[in-house]
């Protein structure tokens, strides 16, 4: 039976640190930190990611801000808001939840975010910096699984690491990272996709599988060595009218078997996705020490 790499119990602890570097700041006289989030439209899912980003906010002792908006907002509205933001002095970082409406060009609004409050990281000028070591915001995911493999002391030097799907924000990014010089990082990486030919001829011989698909159990025992570290980034919600939500969270990983398989393993829910609150916290964090000194 594999170990749990335990995102709850971890992003307490980090959660934890920043709290006290946060008093430390204020007791000297500084400002606290200050995060703001734009959220267009209701999605039942975006409304709780930034209900708990706020509450992340509180408590650690930022200052959160909300922006918002209706579903029909234009982009050029949409630009414009962002506009106020990136001039706010009061304002550390902030971020666009995502996913946008339909007729928002999603691209065009990230390239409109200032780098330096881009504390999601998903502005390409960062995108740039990650790639080429230098310093700059990391995306939540990937950062937040980076830290989960440096605190549990999973190695990857050398290692094999197989990332699965291939988008913007998380296996993209995750697959430089690993690849990067460094601990967590200096590994052999292989980034798999839907035009893969014969996925499993990849999976099998990893060290380390991270797996950012979004199909609920995917990822089955016979697809992975004996001994392999797996990192599960799917969070889909499966409509499940005997739970009191409505739906449950799925993982890309069928967890009991995998688990009984792997060495390490992320749970759904549980794993990666805090983290993820957590890493934003740190970016928010970093941008405030780069403003106040
Ligand atoms: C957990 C996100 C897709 C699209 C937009 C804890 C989160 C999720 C799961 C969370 C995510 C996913 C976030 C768990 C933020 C991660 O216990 O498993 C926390 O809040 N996330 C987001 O803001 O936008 C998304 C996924």
């Amino acid at each position: 039976m594999a170990n749990i790499l335990d995102g709850i119990k971890l992003s307490k602890q980090i959660k934890q640190e920043i709290k006290e570097e946060v008093s430390k700041f204020v007791e000297k006289g500084n400002r606290a930190p200050h995060l703001s989030a734009i959220l267009v439209g209701e999605n039942g899912a975006s409304v709780t990611y930034v209900d708990n980003k706020i509450k992340d906010c509180q408590a650690v002792g930022f200052r959160s801000s909300l922006v918002r908006l209706p579903e029909t907002i234009s982009e050029e509205e949409l630009l414009n808001e962002i506009s106020k933001l990136n001039i706010d002095d009061s304002l550390d970082g902030f971020i666009v939840q995502l996913p946008l409406p339909k007729h928002i060009d999603q691209e065009k609004i990230i390239m409109a975010i200032n780098p330096d409050k881009d504390v999601d990281g998903f502005h390409p000028e960062n995108f740039g910096k990650m790639a080429l070591e230098m310093d700059g915001f990391l995306p939540a995911t990937p950062y937040g699984i980076m830290v989960m493999l440096e605190r549990y002391n999973i190695s990857t030097e050398g290692k094999d690491v197989v990332v699965i799907g291939r988008s913007r924000i998380v296996g993209k990014p995750m697959s430089i990272l690993m690849s990067r010089k460094g601990n967590p990082g200096d590994s052999t990486v292989t980034l798999t996709h839907s035009k893969t030919k014969d996925l499993v001829e990849y999976t099998k011989k990893a060290d380390i599988v991270i797996t950012a698909l979004g199909v609920p159990h995917f990822l089955k025992a016979e697809m992975i060595k004996d001994g392999a570290v797996i990192v599960d980034v799917g969070i889909t919600r499966v409509d499940d009218s005997t739970k009191e939500r409505g739906f449950y969270l799925a993982g890309d990983v069928d967890f009991s078997e995998v688990a009984a398989k792997a060495s390490w393993i992320t749970p759904v829910p549980g794993g990666v996705g805090p983290m993820t609150r957590a890493m934003l916290l740190k970016n928010t964090m970093q941008s405030y020490t780069n403003n106040i000194q």
